[in-house]
């Protein structure tokens, strides 16, 4: 998708600090770090949201999540506890439509997130 700056760092057209890249997906620091560790793991091509991502049915869904895993262990956060999170829809705080994994790790992670 053209407008999308997601797809854009996908075609390196804007940067971002990518840490991890497969055929079909790429991960990337987030610019706001909620969490020593912060990465977004985004699919190549464009869902807007985890919905759509699982829907695809092209196990797509199954590499961005051996991706976050494969990052959370590069990042040393694996054996610590880490969190996957997909914010999904705008009430659940979804503000970029290029679907996206918060691989989120390196403090404790308190429960119920806000
Ligand atoms: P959300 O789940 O859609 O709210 O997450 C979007 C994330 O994308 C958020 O954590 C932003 O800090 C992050 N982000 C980014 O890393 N680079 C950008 O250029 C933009 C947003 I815009």
């Amino acid at each position: 998708m053209s407008d999308c700056l997601f797809c854009k760092i996908v075609a390196k057209e804007i940067p971002a600090e990518i840490v991890y890249e497969t055929g079909r997906t790429v991960a990337f620091r987030d610019i706001n770090p909620q969490a020593p560790t912060h990465v977004l793991v985004i699919p190549k091509a464009h869902h807007a949201d985890a919905a759509a991502l699982a829907e695809a049915d092209d196990g797509l869904a199954d590499d961005v999540l051996k991706t976050a895993h494969a990052v959370a262990v590069q990042e040393g956060v694996a054996d610590g506890g880490y969190r996957v999170v997909f914010n999904t829809g705008a009430g659940a705080g979804q503000t970029v439509f290029h679907v996206h994994a918060h691989v989120l790790g390196g403090r404790p992670l308190t429960w119920p997130p806000g």
